[in-house]
């Protein structure tokens, strides 16, 4: 019996090298795309157990993905690629339309509502590199009118 717990607490303690932060995500979606758009967004919640910051974002689905940060500039609402976003510990840090997301770019179709987008994060934590799989479910853009408010300079 004894026997059987240890190996059980190995197979456990084996899922993550002993360096790495614990990241959860959480509620991770993408923004449906109308025909001919080329960009969108992808939002999620973001916890890691250690301090951590999220480097970079990929996806085998789409072209081209950045990290990228929303703020009004004067009274224009702008965007720009990020190098990190921080992730203090212990607390959820939140991708939200109007803040941080993943642009997803140069997209070959539309994302149709209920379409899983696979995303790779990486994440850094005490000089390493991990690597964290996320399935962001598409939703149809609110309202419908306006798929993105994003004022696009890219
Ligand atoms: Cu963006």
């Amino acid at each position: 019996m004894k026997a059987l717990v240890a190996a059980v607490l190995l197979a456990s303690a084996a899922t993550l090298p002993a360096w790495a932060a614990n990241v959860s995500v959480t509620d991770a979606w993408a923004r449906a795309t109308m025909p001919g758009q080329k960009v969108s967004g992808a939002y999620m919640q973001i916890r890691s157990d250690a301090d951590a910051r999220l480097v970079g974002a990929s996806s085998p689905a789409v072209p081209r993905v950045e990290v990228h940060e929303m703020k009004m500039d004067g009274d224009v609402m702008r965007m720009r690629e990020v190098k990190a976003i921080e992730l203090p510990k212990g607390k959820t840090v939140s991708l939200e339309p109007g803040g941080y997301h993943i642009m997803l770019m140069n997209l070959a179709k539309p994302i149709a509502a209920g379409e899983i987008i696979p995303l790779v994060l990486t994440v850094e934590s005490g000089g390493k590199q991990q690597t964290i799989e996320v399935k962001a479910e598409a939703r149809a853009p609110m309202g419908g009118a306006m798929p993105m408010q994003h004022n696009h300079r890219h």
